[in-house]
């Protein structure tokens, strides 16, 4: 028998992994239909592939339609880091990506730039880009699209081999045979988490996911001050109606995004947090972050320091930088016109 291989398919929803390790590794997954996501774990097929012992790890897409990002980025951390500990390492990633995407923002960038976190220069060489759904798009858009994709990406800059996938079974095992011989080499998000003990939150991946949801955020408020602003301005009831409902389904959407921030800390809105080092004194003081206060300001100076309101960098447009995860010690300094930044 030669040498093992193990590859992890990742990418965005709808991108083709299930359908990629049913047509090379004759596997029976279940593939997505319309925009719904469609694997929503883990899923390992392994077969024989011209000798070697293949294993093909379908992982789960961010931005699927029925999970969120966060718990995406657990199933996927939660896994490397126990393959890591068993002593296991892949091959090698193959990353899938739409050609028909036509310009790399939105939901296609985040991909990108969680996948990049995750995996780490160091691996970048081990990585292949395949791209899908050249059927779907116009010849010569879809060659130019590609050749802007290789200038754009750092994967590629760092050694990445980009694919063009046409669905056949030849395309699917020339790109599997890549990975043949491969040294297999950990991800950064495996020695962050194995080696330095980080917890998610304070990995790359984790902190480029908490960075991505808070530019949501931004992006979110700055929609509702212009439907606010639309709302003061209309004059007509049914109109009024619209932008009220518009602002209620923002306002979740808002809630639901900062639930996300959350949960990827590890912690509940209402927890106690520790501040460290206000401007008027050296002294330690304790934060309550509560749903109900509206901005980052001084809530009430006490004997030992100062209690912070945190609530408002969520909704607003600056962020805490959670510094020592495990136990939420954050630090604090006090800006001049006493809104709060992380150090
Ligand atoms: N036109 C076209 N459709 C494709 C291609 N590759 C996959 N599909 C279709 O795209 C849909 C989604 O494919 P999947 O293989 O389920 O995608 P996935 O990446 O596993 O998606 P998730 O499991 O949701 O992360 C299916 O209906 C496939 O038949 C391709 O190259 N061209
Ligand atoms: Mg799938």
């Amino acid at each position: 028998m030669l040498s093992p291989v193990s590859v992890a398919l990742m990418g965005g929803t709808g991108t083709g992994k299930t359908t990629f390790v049913n047509l090379v590794g004759r596997a029976q997954f279940l593939v997505g239909h319309g925009l719904e996501s469609c694997t929503n774990r883990i899923q390992s097929h392994q077969f024989d592939f011209e000798g070697h012992p293949v294993t093909l790890l379908d992982v789960p897409g961010f931005d699927d339609t029925n999970q969120s990002d966060v718990d995406i980025l657990k199933i996927i951390a939660d896994f490397l880091f126990n393959e890591y500990q068993k002593g296991r390492c892949l091959s090698g990633i193959m990353y899938f990506h739409r050609i028909s995407d036509n310009r790399l923002t939105g939901s296609a960038a985040r991909n990108f730039n969680m996948f990049q976190k995750l995996c780490g220069t160091d691996a970048f060489v081990n990585v292949a880009i395949v791209t899908t759904r050249w059927d779907e798009e116009d010849e010569d858009i879809a060659k130019e699209r590609l050749e802007k994709l290789k200038t754009k990406l750092s994967v590629v800059d760092g050694g990445a081999q980009i694919f063009r996938h046409d669905r056949s079974y030849t395309s699917a095992s020339d790109i599997l045979r890549n990975f043949v011989g491969m040294t297999p080499k950990p991800l950064l998000i495996q020695r962050e988490m194995a080696d330095e003990g980080k917890q998610l939150s304070q990995t790359s991946a984790g902190q480029q996911l908490e960075h991505e949801i808070l530019q949501l955020l931004e992006q979110h408020q700055r929609e509702m001050a212009s439907l606010l602003e639309d709302m003061a301005t209309s004059r007509d009831a049914s109109s009024l109606k619209e932008l009220e409902d518009d602002c209620q389904a923002l306002r979740d959407l808002i809630s639901y995004r900062q639930a996300e921030v959350d949960r990827l800390a590890g912690t509940s809105r209402r927890e106690v947090v520790e501040v460290h080092g206000s401007t008027d004194s050296n002294t330690s003081a304790s934060a309550q972050i509560s749903p109900r206060e509206r901005h980052g300001r001084i809530l009430r100076p006490t004997g030992e320091g100062e209690i912070w309101t945190l609530e408002r960098w969520l909704l607003g447009l600056r962020w805490i930088q959670w510094e020592k995860g495990a136990s939420r010690v954050v630090t604090l300094r006090k800006m001049p016109n006493a809104d709060l930044i992380g150090n």
